[in-house]
């Protein structure tokens, strides 16, 4: 499409003359000129589908995503530019979609745009939450949760006419599915599926995100990771994951009639991933729809559904493994407990192994068990996870089904997590090596080449542009959140969910240290700002605890003169997509230092590498590979082993307070936590209760990785000095970062597990 056309094309969708436009009028246009566009290209469909259930999609903003996809985002912004109009300011118009929470969410929008890239023919499906997940706010230095309202009249979200009929134990609900366009880079449009209710009363919510959880007509899609605290929460979790797979399996049943299947042969039309275990009841709703609607035997249902699903293991943490009471079932959904009797029941003829049953001797229902038996294939997220799945977590499955076992490291998507959000980096890149890497990422090999190694100008050009995106920052911080920092100063930043075993209290352990080592008069040579961004879930009382300590910590230092020149601790207000590509472009130091073995692979380490920051993490997750590929020099790698951590949890004779004892630098910081300063800045409450938690469990360990921690750390800052070893360094990661291509990880998706029609569809 040439300019003029598109000119045209956007002055129709606006109603009236660009130039004349509101930026809102204008944003409005473009979403509809770009939904236009994308239904455009939908493509013949292959025979079999797959169909990605997931309880979150963590999209992000779509409009200049999905512009760049189509093709067309640069001749809209010299368009608009032509007219006076910033592309930059629209985007900011754009509500970010809050369906998600961490890495699990993301990676599933990362691969509903590889999955749409490569052709192939998959949608996604899951729940349209009203108020996503909650908007976090910081008052007297604590998180506070609000409702995150982002749906507006205008928006992605296309309503259908598909609706069902979905039966719990004492009413029964009318579903809707609303639909958006997922457009690929270059290519064909597939769906991601959301399904609603149009009973929800969003005025039911009061006081922050409290509501009342029993009025399940009411509530079931207002919010994302409603508190499970309690009761009436849990069992609102079994309601909303029923929703969820109800609704998939009449979807994925009807679409498959439509295309001739006779139900026996589900699985040449079908694929299931199930993303973790919330969509796990997909897999006795099936067996339950086909006994029960179509008239197949119980084994042929159990054989079909089988051969369709496949379950993918994202943690070894067992809080985070999903087991549900069986009475939860029979108060919501009654229909299923025969169903899941019977899985049990072959489970237990079959093996003589208690710890692979279905149903535990306290009557709870072990939602993995069902995927690993009842599926066909199970994936780790990383090589290192997927080995301590088959060596240890799953290890008495692994026995059962080895042939089942596979691994999948992550990716992400270079459209949003290059292209998007670093164009400056993306064109430098076209510059020295061609195009060819925008499609094939691999070819960012083609940098490791003393050309460009050895070449102080590459160099210096790769700097320049980390200080442009540094300052970017700096101006986006101050304008949105009245935060200062300074761009000459080193970006040392942790973003992800909060929790302890992603040690965020570990960072702040250190900076804690910094901070009273520069009191003392030994300053860094450059100034040191320390980022972190993160949630933490509203009933976690100990991660609330940590954000307190460090916003408190922020404090304390933002008012000490001595100080405040030399560090800066910072935390943004309310982390998500939108915020992640304006801070990873900016990043020199990505923290990514989980207790070894916990973390099944982290994505943000990607994102980061790729963007030119260096990587200060534990050998963890898919810190493992990035190791691999970098080599030691250009990856600052400390702490104890996968092995180590593990062989403590077995023996059980972790003491933290021997370490605490023996480590004054450690014990220094640790006391700081409960100093007059810091009780004057916060809540003594809150406070003292971390400085227990710390001293009498550390559960994830952070007393014996400190040491070493700061060690690391302070080498990185070091060697920072050397601006041409450091962006050697930087363009090493940028170079081997197209292993973590998200296109790379679909295509093996699809080559061992999927097996979907690849040829693309003209
Ligand atoms: C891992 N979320 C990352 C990423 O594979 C990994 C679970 C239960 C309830 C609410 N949220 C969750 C997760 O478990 C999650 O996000 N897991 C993450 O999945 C993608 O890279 O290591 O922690």
């Amino acid at each position: 499409m040439n300019q003029n056309q598109l000119e045209q094309m956007l002055t129709e969708a606006c109603k009236k003359d660009i130039s004349s436009c509101t930026d809102k009028e204008l944003y409005t246009g473009l979403l509809c000129l770009v939904n236009k566009l994308s239904k455009g290209r939908e493509s013949v469909r292959g025979k079999k589908k797959l169909y990605y259930i997931s309880a979150e999609f963590l999209i992000g903003k779509l409009l200049s995503n999905n512009m760049i996809n189509l093709g067309i985002y640069s001749q809209v912004k010299s368009i608009l530019a032509s007219r006076g109009k910033d592309l930059s300011v629209l985007e900011e118009l754009e509500p970010e979609p809050s369906l998600g929470n961490g890495g699990l969410g993301r990676l599933a929008a990362c691969f509903l745009d590889s999955i749409a890239t490569l052709g192939l023919n998959g949608d996604g499906i899951g729940l349209n939450y009203h108020f996503g997940l909650f908007r976090q706010l910081f008052r007297d230095n604590l998180q506070n949760e609000e409702p995150n309202p982002w749906m507006e009249n205008t928006s992605w979200l296309n309503k259908t006419n598909v609706t069902y009929q979905i039966p719990y134990r004492n009413f029964t609900l009318t579903s809707r599915m609303y639909d958006i366009e997922v457009t690929g880079y270059d290519n064909r449009t597939n769906k991601l599926h959301l399904f609603d209710v149009e009973t929800v009363d969003e005025s039911i919510v009061e006081d922050g995100i409290s509501f009342d959880k029993t009025d399940i007509r009411k509530n079931l899609t207002l919010f994302l990771y409603p508190d499970d605290s309690d009761r009436a929460g849990q069992i609102l979790r079994i309601y909303q994951q029923y929703f969820m797979v109800s609704n998939a399996a009449r979807l994925i049943l009807s679409e498959a009639a439509a295309k001739g299947s006779t139900l026996y042969d589900l699985p040449d039309y079908a694929v299931i991933q199930i993303n973790d275990t919330h969509p796990t009841m997909v897999i006795p709703e099936l067996i339950r729809l086909l006994t029960t609607e179509h008239g197949m035997e119980m084994d042929d249902a159990i054989q079909v559904v089988t051969d369709t699903c496949a379950y993918t293991n994202h943690t070894i943490l067992a809080e985070a493994l999903e087991t549900w009471p069986m009475d939860y079932f029979k108060e919501a959904v009654p229909q299923l407990i025969p169903i899941m009797e019977v899985l049990d029941d072959k489970v237990r003829r079959k093996f003589d192994d208690p710890s692979v049953y279905i149903i535990d001797k306290g009557d709870r229902v072990h939602m993995a068990h069902i995927d690993i038996h009842y599926g066909f294939s199970v994936n780790g997220v990383a090589a290192l996870h997927t080995d301590i799945l088959k060596k240890n977590e799953l290890n008495n499955f692994y026995r059962l089904y080895p042939e089942k076992f596979n691994n999948k490291t992550n990716g992400i998507t270079f459209r949003r997590w290059l292209l998007h959000c670093n164009p400056q980096l993306a064109d430098y890149i076209s510059e020295l090596i061609g195009d060819g890497f925008k499609k094939d990422a691999f070819e960012l090999k083609k940098l490791d080449d003393r050309a460009f190694t050895a070449n102080i100008k590459t160099l210096h050009r790769l700097l320049a542009i980390k200080d442009s995106k540094k300052q970017e920052l700096a101006d986006y911080l101050k304008e949105t959140q009245d935060i200062d920092i300074d761009p000459k100063s080193i970006f040392d930043i942790q973003v992800k969910r909060l929790h302890e075993y992603k040690r965020q209290q570990m960072n702040a352990l250190y900076l804690i240290h910094k901070y009273l080592e520069i009191k003392r008069g030994s300053r860094p040579v450059t100034p040191i700002t320390a980022i972190f961004g993160a949630k933490a879930a509203p009933a976690y009382t100990i991660a609330k605890d940590i954000i307190h300590m460090i916003l408190c910590l922020r404090q304390v230092i933002d008012s000490d003169p001595d100080v405040k020149p030399w560090l800066n601790v910072v935390m943004v207000n309310n982390y998500n997509v939108s915020l992640a590509e304006k801070l990873i472009p900016a990043c020199d130091i990505s923290e990514q230092i989980s207790l070894a073995s916990k973390e099944a692979s982290g994505t943000s380490n990607m994102k980061f590498m790729l963007n030119g920051a260096v990587t200060l993490g534990t050998d963890d997750g898919a810190n493992v590979e990035i190791h691999e590929l970098v080599g030691d020099d250009n990856i600052y790698i400390f702490g104890e082993s996968s092995e180590t951590v593990i062989r403590r949890y077995a023996e059980g004779s972790y003491c933290s307070r021997s370490y605490y004892e023996a480590d004054p630098d450690l014990k220094e910081a640790v006391d700081f936590i409960i100093s007059p300063a810091m009780t004057a800045a916060g809540s003594v409450e809150h406070l003292e209760r971390l400085y227990n938690e710390l001293l009498n469990k550390d559960w994830f360990m952070t007393f014996p990785d400190f040491k070493a921690y700061c060690q690391a750390r302070e080498q990185a800052l070091s060697d920072y000095e050397n601006r041409t070893a450091w962006a050697r360094k930087m363009l090493i990661n940028i170079s081997k970062a197209g292993y973590f291509s998200s296109d790379r990880t679909i295509e093996e998706y699809n080559r061992d597990i999927w097996k979907l029609d690849t040829g693309l569809v003209p």
